[in-house]
């Protein structure tokens, strides 16, 4: 049996601070007229994929960061997106920075949202592994405030029916931590989404930058075959606002393999038609994780050895 969904990874060059929300959805129209071309079923666009990554400044004007967040999605700038992906009868799934009112208050994520080829809500993920710091640090060239922006989010990783398969999110940093994928696995997910903004340059530790494209796929490729899903990762990428982002987005396969990748560091699409029934020869072999997985005696383990992370 053979269940297919072609996919879209749809990277973005990078978004400049003047660049309005109205510009940077033309951009992602363009991507999805693309993809429609070539077939698509479902497109994947950045983490924050609506304004440039704001967390590298610190600002104290509450009025100005906030200017970075939607308070509703579709907004008016956002219609136009649902729209003609309804219209084209395609899927998507997009970043952006999240303003939400809950039981009486502001609350701040970075989300990410799946939308079914009906233009309804599917499903909606906050990022869980916020990385960076809360205070402003000067020796940095640039900042990664996201701990400052940004609360943990609080929806945990599930998966949702849709499009033929099941679905989950994660974002960016997410995509470094085998939990992620675990609980998404544990449910038994076909196919993971996320969209990352990763600076080519670490501060806190410079002599990891060689190896950054490396590790960005070196952990979503494991992902994808640790747990027998597919995994789509897309970047936002370039010099944005003199910051350097690897690009590299990448369509991999439960293999482990990537079948699709973006070759330059601007807006591109890389395409592949994906079976997600391909994902059952690894759910039901190797990592057939009701039969071959031992969550009792890594607990034991931790027990008897009396394991604990470094203070
Ligand atoms: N946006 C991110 O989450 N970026 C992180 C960087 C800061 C390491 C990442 O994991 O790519």
């Amino acid at each position: 049996m053979a269940r297919m969904i072609t996919v879209g990874a749809a990277q973005l060059g990078p978004i400049a601070r003047s660049e309005s929300r109205g510009q940077v959805v033309k951009r992602l129209l363009a991507l999805l007229g693309e993809a429609h071309g070539r077939g698509c079923d479902l497109v994947v666009f950045p983490e924050l994929a609506l304004t440039t990554f704001f967390p590298r400044w610190w600002m104290e004007d509450q009025a100005e960061i906030d200017a970075f967040f939607e308070r509703e999605m579709p907004g008016p700038e956002t219609r136009p997106l649902f729209d003609e992906a309804g219209r084209l009868g395609m899927g998507f799934c997009v970043g952006y920075a999240e303003l939400a009112i809950e039981e009486g208050l502001t609350r701040r994520y970075n989300t990410s949202i799946l939308v079914d080829k009906a233009g309804r809500l599917v499903g909606k993920y906050r990022k869980i592994h916020l990385p960076g710091h809360a205070e402003h640090e000067p020796w940095r060239a640039f900042q990664h405030l996201e701990k400052r922006y940004f609360e943990v989010g609080n929806l945990g990783w599930p998966v949702w029916r849709a499009l033929g398969g099941l679905f989950g999110m994660c974002i960016c940093n997410d995509r470094r931590w085998p939990e992620t994928y675990r609980v998404m696995g544990l449910q038994g997910v076909e196919m993971v989404l996320l969209g990352y903004n990763t600076p080519a340059h670490h501060p806190p530790a410079p002599e990891h930058d060689l190896l950054g494209p490396f590790h960005n796929h070196l952990v979503m490729q494991a992902g994808a075959y640790q747990n027998g899903t597919w995994v789509v990762g897309v970047a936002k990428c370039g010099r944005e606002e003199g910051c350097d982002l690897i690009g590299q987005s990448a369509i991999i396969a439960p293999s482990g393999e990537i079948v699709a990748m973006c070759a330059t560091l601007g807006d591109e699409l890389a395409t592949a038609r994906c079976d997600l029934d391909a994902t059952r020869s690894y759910k039901e072999t190797v990592f057939n994780f009701a039969k071959h997985r031992r969550p009792e005696h890594y607990r034991l383990i931790v027990e008897r050895t009396g394991a604990k992370p470094p203070a």
